[in-house]
């Protein structure tokens, strides 16, 4: 099955004449034993390299291939061994002596610029340069990917030869900081968990691995001087089961924790450096502190009881910015620098809320003596002084790009989360930055709209989007500055990630598309091409035994409205799929109506699909749409209500598009959300239009924090000046737990209806101590 699958994708990706030459096995002979052999992998190689030739022929690894390395290779050499060793059963004893056949050749040549490689696959061997150990290393990475899936396996697979297609590979780094990042506060992930994920990275040649290793709800790093940080800032009492801001959230009652002893650290470490990775730490301060102070709370501005937080979001917990503070932080960086080599050591400085300092005399003293006209300059003084002290341990520093809001010196590093512009303006102001944008990189987000998609934080990233992310943004571009942009780094923060399984499928593979995205110039890029060839690397995460999303398949829908009904496209980004639907309800399947052609739905309707892989047979996950015609579709609306268009980019469209975001992922922009207490919504018909139903519906009680409005009022005009009250339903009349409320009218006809809706609802925040409002999400208004 797995071979007829390979030749199968060898067609896709190389074009059927090509692949029938190839499929066919060959005789050869090894050591004068004639065998069979199988045929070679297609090359399929992700991150794209600059120049891939094809060549004639095949090398055929076996059990006498040795490692030809000198003295500085030899660390490369010793990991190709553990690295193919296992599933070939070889040794690949290393030999020093040059110009051996059957040899996996590694050598060191000035000639090439850092991280640059050559890899060249003949009959008689591989033959990998580079300058750099860094550089042979990623050449090993792309062979690699020339050996079939079964490479990965970890124990030895019932094969005499190991087929390599011969090729010529010239190919280097667009960015020199190609990274990911893990939080393991959150949720604690025991050491080889962190080897495997350091393994992805090498894997992708990716070479910056920033480890977030303190936050609200634990410390994670062992610092001799102040043990209470471990002993008491890794353990959490309990921990919030499913969404933080879900009503009457449930707490697991389950003590958790973890930390990595100094020990273990320094293993990890070392595990990195052999792949060519640099750690670097985060010790995220002053914010984010809750585990800090829980530990020593003799570092806050308050006295209370502190405690490692048991659910998420942004706590007003701070570092007072004392000089007792800084000696503590002092000692803090210095174990932590002693540990890691990284030149580069993360500060934090995301998040920072001052109320804290607002109500503490010391603050406001040490304001006075510096003169600090504000909080945001006392928590710009602090990252200063904490820079300093690292500065002064010749290390240099990297920040959230908050950070830039304060005076830090231009020798920090900004990553840049808040979108791009962060990275722009420390670039322009002479800083060094890191493209890290939510939007395309936050692997935390959802990856597609099918609502089978394990709980998320919120957002859409799909993969398609993190492939399509520029690195230099336009406005830099032919710019010195845009030297500074130092390139990009992917983002697995895990409030909703309490599992290694789950870790792997937020990662798998957005952060292939990430790894392309930072390693291939721009100029070479393209989806269709990445997308035919991401089948193969997915298929090699699933032999390493690793939870692959296959979200990437999930049915795309493009809906339009027309005077006929909804007229519906459906569409996957990955190639070689059908797509199956349904009507009546019932979930799709390969005996389902196939779909061929757009779809007309007069009325709407429940739309069901999911696409299918010619190749494999595989299902993928459910799109799922309800449409509904009515007399409001398309009618202009005019809102008077406040509105977070960062958030929720069209609520006028939205609101009245006929598609019902009831059984959407919700937060997507399915939903129009309103932060205050009053919606009014005018709705312009194109006609004198006829009305004698209404229908709001809402997100309450399903999902979060969410509540029915407390009250809807409906208001007719011809003219959009004179208003005639039409009906209007009280909190009484609307049921909390329904998605939606319908109001009644006497047949009216009108231009204009005017829609008031009230949202009166509110919660309390454990992140602020006290009652917020609650925003109201409405998905549509249904006039018929
Ligand atoms: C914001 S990104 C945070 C984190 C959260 C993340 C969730 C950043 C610097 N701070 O504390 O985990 O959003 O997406």
């Amino acid at each position: 099955m797995k071979l007829v699958y390979l030749s199968l994708l060898a067609m896709l990706v190389f074009g059927c004449g090509e692949s029938e030459s190839r499929a066919k096995p060959v005789d050869v002979a090894i050591n004068g034993d004639f065998i069979q052999s199988e045929t070679s992998q297609p090359v399929s190689i992700i991150p794209l390299p600059a120049s891939v030739k094809k060549l004639e022929g095949e090398f055929f690894v076996n059990a006498q291939t040795v490692i030809v390395a000198e003295e500085g290779a030899l660390s490369v050499a010793e990991y190709i061994q553990s690295q193919f060793g296992p599933a070939t059963g070889y040794r690949f004893p290393i030999v020093s002596s040059n110009n051996v056949d059957n040899a996996i050749t590694l050598l060191l040549d000035d000639a090439f610029s850092e991280e640059a490689y050559r890899l060249i696959v003949t009959a008689n061997g591989v033959q990998i340069s580079a300058s750099t150990r860094a550089g042979l290393f990623w050449g090993v990475q792309s062979l690699r990917q020339l050996f079939s899936q079964d490479i990965e396996l970890n124990a030895p697979v019932n094969k005499r030869v190991w087929p390599i297609a011969a090729v010529d590979i010239e190919d280097q780094p667009a960015f020199s900081y190609r990274g990911m990042h893990l939080d393991v506060s959150r949720t604690f992930f025991p050491v080889d968990f962190i080897k495997q994920y350091i393994d992805l990275l090498a894997m992708h040649k990716l070479n910056y691995f920033h480890w977030h290793l303190t936050d609200d709800q634990g410390w994670r790093i062992e610092i001799k001087k102040y043990p209470r940080l471990t002993e008491i800032g890794a353990w959490r009492d309990e921990t919030v089961v499913g969404h933080t801001y879900d009503r009457d959230g449930l707490y697991d009652g389950q003590k958790l924790g973890g930390f990595y002893t100094q020990a273990e650290i320094r293993g990890i470490v070392a595990y990195a450096q052999q792949r060519q990775v640099t750690i670097i730490p985060e010790v995220d301060v002053p914010g984010h502190a809750s585990a800090i102070l829980k530990a020593y709370p003799e570092y806050g501005c308050v006295s209370k009881e502190f405690s490692v937080q048991a659910n998420f979001g942004v706590f007003p917990e701070v570092l007072c910015p004392t000089e007792k503070t800084f000696a503590f932080l002092e000692d803090v960086f210095s174990e932590v620098i002693a540990l890691f080599p990284s030149p580069y050591i993360h500060v934090g400085g995301d998040e920072v809320k001052t109320v804290q300092w607002q109500n503490c005399a010391s603050c406001n003293a040490i304001m006075a003596e510096k003169g600090l006209k504000d909080y945001l300059a006392l928590q710009g003084y602090f990252i200063s002084r904490v820079e300093a002290a690292i500065n002064k341990m010749g290390r240099k520093i990297i920040g959230w790009d908050e950070i830039l809001e304060g005076n830090v010196a231009p020798s920090a590093t900004i990553t840049s989360w808040r979108g791009i512009e962060g990275a722009i303006h420390a670039a322009k102001a002479g800083h060094d930055a890191i493209m890290a944008p939510g939007s395309h990189l936050y692997f935390d987000h959802y990856q597609s709209r099918s609502v089978e998609e394990p709980l998320a934080i919120h957002g859409l990233t799909p993969i398609r989007e993190t492939y399509s992310f520029e690195v230099i943004p336009e406005v830099l571009q032919n710019t010195d500055a845009a030297k500074r942009i130092l390139g990009a780094q992917g983002h697995l923060w895990t409030e909703y990630v309490r599992s290694q399984a789950k870790a792997e499928y937020m990662i798998l593979p957005r952060m292939s598309a990430l790894a392309e995205v930072v390693w291939t110039d721009t100029s070479k890029r393209s989806w269709e091409d990445f997308s035919k060839r991401l089948p193969y690397l997915m298929e090699r995460f699933s032999a390493k035994g690793l939870n692959v999303a296959k979200s990437a398949y999930v049915v795309n829908a493009q809906i339009s409205y027309t005077a006929k009904g909804f007229k519906v496209d459906l569409s996957s980004d990955m190639p070689e799929v059908n797509i199956f639907y349904t009507l009546d309800g019932s979930l799709p399947n390969a005996q389902s109506q196939q779909y061929l052609e757009p779809l007309l739905l007069p009325k709407g309707g429940t739309l069901r699909a999911r696409a299918q892989s010619k190749l494999t047979g595989e299902m993928f996950l459910e799109r799922r749409l309800t449409l509904q015609s009515h007399k409001g579709i398309g009618a202009k609306i005019t809102l008077n209500a406040e509105v977070d268009r960062a958030w929720n980019t069209d609520p006028e469209v939205s609101l009245v598009d006929g598609i019902l975001a009831r059984d959407q992922i919700f937060q997507l922009d399915d939903w129009a959300t309103f932060p205050g207490e009053a919606v009014e919504a005018i709705l312009e018909f194109p006609e004198m239009t006829e009305i004698s139903l209404f229908n709001l519906g809402f997100n309450a009680g399903r999902f979060r924090h969410f509540y029915a409005p407390t009250a809807i009022e409906l208001w007719s005009s011809n003219d959009g000046q004179n208003w005639k009250a039409l009906a209007s339903a009280r909190a009484a009349d609307i049921n909390m737990e329904s998605v939606s409320a319908t109001l009644h009218v006497k047949p009216t006809s009108m231009r204009y209806l005017k829609v008031k809706v009230e949202n009166h609802a509110k919660r309390f925040s454990t992140e602020d101590s006290k009652m917020i409002p609650v925003t109201l999400y409405i998905d549509e208004m249904i006039v018929q």
